[in-house]
């Protein structure tokens, strides 16, 4: 099983965020979510990193990956590796 830690900041209203959201759900990699307009937490961390609001945003090992077709080819590159939801 991977240690690989994945956590997706993004927020529903957001088109590019709802095509990561889609591969995850059908590749049913298990990642955490961060929404940043929930939870102002989450978009203090996501500036600080990264100087930057643009979400999607891939957290992987705690390192920001932006752009959703970055995002989505990594995940199909390594969905092998990667843990899988329950
Ligand atoms: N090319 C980017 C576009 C991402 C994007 O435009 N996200 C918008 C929300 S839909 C955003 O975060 N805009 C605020 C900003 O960039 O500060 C991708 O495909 O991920």
């Amino acid at each position: 099983m991977s240690n690989t830690t994945l956590e997706l900041f993004y927020y529903d209203a957001c088109p590019f965020c709802q095509i990561v959201l889609r591969k995850i759900e059908e590749l049913k990699i298990k990642v955490t979510y961060c929404d940043i307009f929930a939870d102002q937490t989450f978009l203090k961390r996501l500036v600080d990193d990264t100087g930057r609001r643009t979400v999607p945003c891939l957290y992987i090992d705690n390192k920001p990956m932006h752009e959703s077709s970055d995002i989505i080819l990594w995940l199909e590159e390594n969905v092998d590796k990667l843990e899988k939801n329950s």
